[in-house]
């Protein structure tokens, strides 16, 4: 077994669910009657717009009313603490992990309180709504939308996690369904370089045949003991 020195972490909504939001098997991948994958389309958006921004202001609003959770904090104190490479790629698109300290931190799926102008290409950190279609503060268009990854484009950091992935001794996936690519083969893509995998989920996950151990329990029980663990050993 060679020493643990790099590790990478994958986390999904699972790890914000103790912070009350919802993950999207929560509400069975339905918004308004719609399935996520039809209202987080860029076709969803061309089509009806206002019913997407609908879909990202309520979840932009309610993530600054939750707070990070005891999981959260502990991967942010692994960050402080752990001398080896560690990168967090997140899927989700919450800004949790950050407000609880994490730094090595990467929003493969993007990020809730950053908008993209679709006409300039600029970004610019978000806290209100979208949908009553204000300037860009950048070109002043009326062309803001979500800064997050929609199904059929392309997620952020690609190569720095796969660099990541190659590298890590260790891959852990924590409160993900295992559902979404190209995040779900994660954990072929790190035993294909040697890593040793472990999975830390409320339920076993589409993947969990491919993880060397699965630990199934709530994130804000798990993820604290797993990095004292790791930072014991
Ligand atoms: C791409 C941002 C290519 C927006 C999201 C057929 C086969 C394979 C792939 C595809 C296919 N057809 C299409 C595809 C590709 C597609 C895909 O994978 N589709 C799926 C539906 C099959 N993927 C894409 O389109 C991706 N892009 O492939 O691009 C490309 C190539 C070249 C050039 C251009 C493009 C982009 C996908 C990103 C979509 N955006 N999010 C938003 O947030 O609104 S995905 C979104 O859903 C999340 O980010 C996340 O990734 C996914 C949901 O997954 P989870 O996070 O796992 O959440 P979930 O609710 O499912 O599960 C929660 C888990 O937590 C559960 O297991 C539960 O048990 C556990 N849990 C609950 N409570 C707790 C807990 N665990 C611990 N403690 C608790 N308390």
């Amino acid at each position: 077994m060679r020493p643990l020195r790099n590790i990478v972490i994958l986390t999904g909504a699972g790890i914000s669910a103790e912070s009350g939001i919802d993950t999207f098997r929560a509400a069975d991948g339905l918004w308004e009657q719609h399935r996520i994958e039809d209202v987080a389309t860029p076709e969803g958006f061309r089509r009806d717009p206002a019913l997407v921004h609908r879909f990202y202001d309520a979840r932009r609003a309610a993530v600054q009313r939750a707070k990070p959770n005891p999981a959260h904090r502990a991967l942010a104190r692994l960050d402080a603490e752990w001398p080896g490479a560690l990168l967090i790629v997140t899927q989700n698109v919450d800004d949790l992990h950050e407000r609880a300290g994490a730094r090595r931190l990467l929003h493969m799926h993007g990020e809730l309180l950053s908008a993209l102008c679709a006409a300039c290409g600029e970004r610019h950190r978000w806290t209100g709504a979208l949908g009553a279609g204000p300037a860009c503060p950048g070109c002043g268009c009326a062309a803001l939308r979500p800064d997050v990854v929609w199904f059929g484009e392309m997620p952020y950091g690609m190569e720095r996690i796969y660099t990541a992935l190659q590298q890590a001794d260790l891959f852990v996936s924590i409160g993900t369904s295992g559902a979404v690519y190209p995040a779900a083969g994660f954990v072929a893509e790190a035993r294909r370089w040697g890593a040793r995998t472990l999975e830390l989920n409320l339920e076993e996950s589409e993947g969990s045949a491919l993880f060397d151990e699965t630990r199934l329990g709530r994130a804000g029980e798990l993820v604290p003991a797993w990095v004292e663990e790791v930072l014991k050993a």
